[in-house]
């Protein structure tokens, strides 16, 4: 098969997820062909059947907003007619489901079948669809997609709730590369360069306000009162100014590592002893999966798709939102019993096996199979 990719290829998990999944397409050896406009970060492994189209954005007085969509749909229309695509997936609705579907009305023009899988990953639902202008457009964009997954069961009630969609959605969970992660020959040199004795929390996000990473600094407060710790915030974003002078504020800042964004996640998560994700809600939280992989149990708030992912009192403690008390006492309660920590790690690890790549990844190559058959 010839596929076309389209995420947003910044520090973000659905930008992992795609990349991933091309990835392995073409070691199935189906030729990939990206198409976003910066390379993607996890594009990382050279291989002859992968390649990558940038989206250039016309720069012209006229306009005061680049028509990025319009480039992206005339990009689609190229790559899709010289590259002869047999399908497109794009993740997010806006705007690479819209920008698809118009791709696919122009080669219909000139009797070229492009069909397309839309994957939903949650703000484009979530945030974005609560915008009264956007809800039509992305109404229309799922519904008119050839076929539509989503990443959680909640996802798909949140969808369902938010919009008039006739489509039917199919849940797909995002899935790991499990080999990628855990503990290898460099790891006790890495911990060493970090701490002596002190346990790691570490926190990995793109610092959106729906991470709350200001409650990770708080919790971590409460836990180093009582044990020697030290927390590493791994990326960075619009609240990292805010991050910043709450552990001035607090006078953390010794404790903490801010590393900013960090290409190798997984050789800084398998130091950790607790990963810490305190958002405001999640529709899947590819980061506490990235953790559970490396054998990192997970403090978390128990919103949106979360409990499908970590498992309560199995692999990690869940919260309410905000409950920072709460999060620091189940974080100590963890930390506190080597013995339940050890047993916390272990169950993590296994959890992650729930989304092993080669598990999830069928799920996908079936919709894939199915769209070519309709041909
Ligand atoms: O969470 C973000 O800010 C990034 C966003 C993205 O586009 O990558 O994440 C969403 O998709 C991920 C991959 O499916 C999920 O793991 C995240 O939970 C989801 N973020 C939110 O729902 C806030």
């Amino acid at each position: 098969m010839k596929i076309g990719i389209v995420c947003y290829p910044t520090y973000g998990g659905s930008g992992v997820i795609a990349t991933e999944l091309g990835k392995a397409l073409a070691k199935q050896g189906h030729i990939v062909h990206f198409i976003t406009y910066s390379q993607p970060v996890r594009l990382d492994a050279f291989a002859e059947n992968i390649f990558y189209h940038e989206v250039s954005v016309i720069d012209y007085p006229l306009f005061e907003y680049p028509p990025y969509e319009l480039m992206l749909t005339g990009k689609m229309v190229d790559v899709a007619k010289y590259h002869q695509l047999d399908l497109l997936h794009v993740h997010y609705a806006i705007p690479h489901a819209s920008a698809a579907w118009h791709a696919r009305m122009i080669l219909e023009k000139e009797n070229i079948r492009l069909p397309f899988v839309t994957t939903l990953h949650g703000t484009d639902i979530t945030l974005l669809g609560q915008d009264r202008d956007l809800e039509p457009v992305i109404n229309f964009a799922i519904d008119n997609s050839d076929a539509v997954t989503c990443v959680s069961q909640w996802l798909k009630k949140e969808t369902l709730k938010y919009f008039k969609v006739n489509k039917e959605i199919k849940v797909i969970p995002n899935f790991i590369n499990l080999k990628n992660y855990g503990p290898d020959g460099e790891t006790q040199t890495l911990r060493k360069q970090y701490v002596r004795n002190e346990k790691i929390l570490v926190h990995v996000s793109n610092f959106r306000p729906v991470k709350r990473v200001a409650d990770a600094v708080r919790v971590f407060e409460l836990i180093r009162k009582k044990i020697p710790a030290k927390l590493i915030l791994v990326g960075d974003g619009p609240d990292m100014p805010k991050v910043t002078a709450l552990c001035r504020a607090l006078k953390v800042c010794d404790d903490i590592i801010i590393t900013g964004m960090v290409r190798q996640v997984e050789k800084l998560l398998a130091i950790g002893d607790l990963f810490l994700l305190p958002s405001e809600e999640e529709s899947f939280g590819l980061a506490a999966l990235e953790a559970m992989a490396s054998g990192v149990p997970v403090i978390a708030t128990g919103s949106g798709g979360i409990p499908e992912v970590i498992e309560h009192e199995v692999c990690g403690l869940l919260n309410r939102t905000g409950d920072i008390a709460g999060m620091a006492k189940n974080a100590l309660h963890i930390l506190q019993n080597e013995k339940m920590l050890a047993r916390y790690r272990k169950n993590a690890r296994k959890r992650a096996e729930h989304f092993a790549a080669e598990k999830i990844l069928p799920y996908y190559f079936r919709i894939y199979k199915e769209l070519m058959d309709r041909g």
